[in-house]
């Protein structure tokens, strides 16, 4: 029986499709405790027409979300999460900066994706990201049902994970880049009036010998228990030449004399909005300690 290397392609609870280099083979995990994702490398015992992952092989990057009970890997080695959002349905700020905060805590690089240009509400829907432009966050702005090229420069060389609440049309995208993929998509109203997403997996696509996306189901939220205070501060890339400069070591950056972030929302160097996202996020953290 011959030992394989590949690739996490798709993943399903207990069951994985894996690609190698003899093709994509339907695998199990041996034994109950080996954890694999989309994304994941991993070593692969060959038998017949399917296999068993006997190991995986350590991590570039582990993109999961998380609250007080239980977390949730979504995908592995992502060097690139693109947000896709869209002027309908509309979309939350606080959830897609959620998703980059988790994004910058593995040095994952984060890309904006505004869907649904030819929608006349687009305009609003741009204005709306301009608190994510302005710290540098690229956006790619565009209509997947009629041009996907402008975002194809930004997926060469990365690994990328397309992310978003459903309806925003990340399955549309794939479709738009991978001629054949058939991945399914609905009407953001049939998604969510059937009360589930109409991607109900992960599933990794190569686009080219350099490039990989990932498409994943829709998300309603996205927590953030994991990351402790200073890996929540570290997560807001504007915020990191403060840190370690206010008065006392263990400023919560709330109410404190000669609290650096609070001087820099002032003097609006920094957003006021992100430092309010930052205090909300970790009052959610300390209530959640509370109750455990
Ligand atoms: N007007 C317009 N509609 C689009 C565009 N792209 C996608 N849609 C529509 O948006 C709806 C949702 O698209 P999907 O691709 O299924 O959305 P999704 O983000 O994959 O949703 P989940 O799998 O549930 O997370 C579909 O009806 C698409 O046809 C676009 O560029 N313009
Ligand atoms: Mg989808
Ligand atoms: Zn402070």
């Amino acid at each position: 029986m011959a030992v394989l290397t590949g690739q996490v392609v798709a993943a399903f609870s207990r069951r994985f499709i894996v690609a190698t280099a003899a093709g994509e083979l339907p695998c199990q995990v041996r034994g109950r405790h080996l954890r694999a994702v989309c994304g994941d490398q991993v070593e692969v015992r060959r038998d017949g027409d399917a296999g068993v992952i006997e190991a995986v092989l350590p991590r570039a990057s582990l993109l999961y979300r998380s609250d007080a009970f239980k977390s949730k890997a979504i995908a592995a080695n992502v060097t690139q999460l693109a947000v896709v959002v869209a002027a309908r349905p509309s979309f939350s700020m606080e959830l897609v900066q959620r998703c980059i905060l988790a994004a910058e805590d593995q040095g994952i690089a984060s890309l904006l994706v505004l869907n649904k240009a030819d929608l006349p509400e687009t305009p609003a829907a741009r204005a709306r990201l301009d608190l994510l432009t302005r710290i540098g966050y690229p956006l790619v702005t565009l209509s997947a049902l009629s041009d996907v090229t402008p975002l194809q420069p930004a997926l060469r060389g990365h690994s990328t994970l397309l992310i978003g609440q459903s309806g925003m049309g990340k399955s549309t995208l794939i479709n738009a880049l991978f001629p054949g993929a058939d991945a399914a998509t609905a009407e953001y109203s049939e998604a969510l009036d059937s009360g589930r997403h109409t991607t109900t997996h992960t599933r990794l696509r190569r686009l080219d010998a350099v490039s990989t996306v990932i498409d994943s189901p829709g998300l309603q939220e996205f927590a953030l228990q994991h990351l402790d205070a200073g890996a929540l501060a570290h997560a807001f890339v504007e915020f990191r030449p403060y840190l370690g400069q206010c008065r006392f070591r263990d400023c919560k950056h709330e109410v404190e004399p000669g609290c650096r972030l609070q001087e820099a929302a002032a003097a609006g160097e920094i957003d006021p909005a992100r430092l309010q996202l930052f205090r909300s996020l970790r009052r959610l953290q300390q209530n959640a300690a509370q109750r455990l």
